[in-house]
């Protein structure tokens, strides 16, 4: 029998009984910052203090954090069916990766990572990153964090979009489907043939393309639904 390839895309909804901060629920990040001042590139170019403050501020918060039952119970389905499952996660913490996931895509990148803005190289960031830090392969004073600001073109196209096309199973678990083109995956996988499951607190605003739902807190029903 060929294995069932299934197709994990992660919110932040999943982070949230870690204690890390949602976007667009009441109290959300977005509900604090306007988007337009911390999380783009002409935000970046205005004010890196201000923008390196909020990312500053959300690595203190995420190395602080610890994964979850929902975490872990997505690493043991890995480990159950190695090669047949991938993880796409558009959070920028770093827990599916130390609850053990392995086959995993950060396709808004890592607060964990400093980038060039000069010449794209990537290194681990420093707890408190500054626009003036040197870059180690340049010497430029443009670093950043290694975030996928709006505007700019999400990481991994090259292993998510196979990863669609092949999916047997879809599952969202944690994201309103508001950010593109995540929120597309879902319809995407549906019109090729694979099942498609929404795990949330609430219907996500692209509900209509899940066969299937659960709601309830992720530690709660992904343990369940993975066993
Ligand atoms: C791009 C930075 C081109 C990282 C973030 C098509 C139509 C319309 C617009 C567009 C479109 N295509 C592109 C766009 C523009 C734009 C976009 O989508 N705009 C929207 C807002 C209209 N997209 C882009 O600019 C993207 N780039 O498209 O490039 C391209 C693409 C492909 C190929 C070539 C070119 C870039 C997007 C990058 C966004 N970066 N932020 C950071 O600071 O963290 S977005 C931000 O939203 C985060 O990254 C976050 O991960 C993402 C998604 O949010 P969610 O994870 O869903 O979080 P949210 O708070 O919304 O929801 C949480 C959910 O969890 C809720 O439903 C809640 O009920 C649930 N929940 C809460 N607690 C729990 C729970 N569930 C279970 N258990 C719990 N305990």
């Amino acid at each position: 029998m060929t294995p069932e390839k299934i197709v994990i895309l992660t919110g932040a909804g999943i982070s949230a009984e870690s204690g890390l901060s949602t976007f667009r629920d009441a109290g959300g990040l977005w509900a604090q910052h306007r988007v337009e001042d911390v999380a783009t590139p002409e935000a970046y170019q205005r004010d890196p203090t201000l923008v390196h403050a909020f990312y500053n501020a959300r690595r203190t918060r995420a190395a602080e954090a610890e994964p979850n039952a929902a975490h872990i119970a997505l690493a043991r389905l890995e480990a159950k069916h190695p090669g047949d499952v991938l993880i796409i996660t558009q959070n920028v913490d770093d827990l599916h990766a130390r609850a053990g996931s392995r086959n995993l895509v950060h396709m808004h990148g890592r607060l964990m990572g400093a980038l060039c803005h000069a010449c794209q190289h990537r290194w681990p960031a420093p707890r408190e990153m500054r626009a003036t830090d040197p870059c180690p392969a340049c010497n430029a004073a443009q670093t950043r964090p290694d975030i996928v600001w709006f505007g700019e073109v999400p990481y991994g196209a090259e292993i998510i979009d196979p990863a669609l096309s092949a999916a047997d199973l879809f599952v969202a678990i944690g994201t309103s489907g508001n950010v593109y083109p995540a929120a597309a995956y879902a319809q995407h996988t549906a019109r090729l043939g694979a099942h498609t499951v929404q795990i949330n607190l609430e219907a996500a605003s692209n509900a209509r393309d899940f066969a299937e739902s659960h709601f309830g807190p992720a530690t709660d029903v992904v343990p369940k639904w993975v066993e």
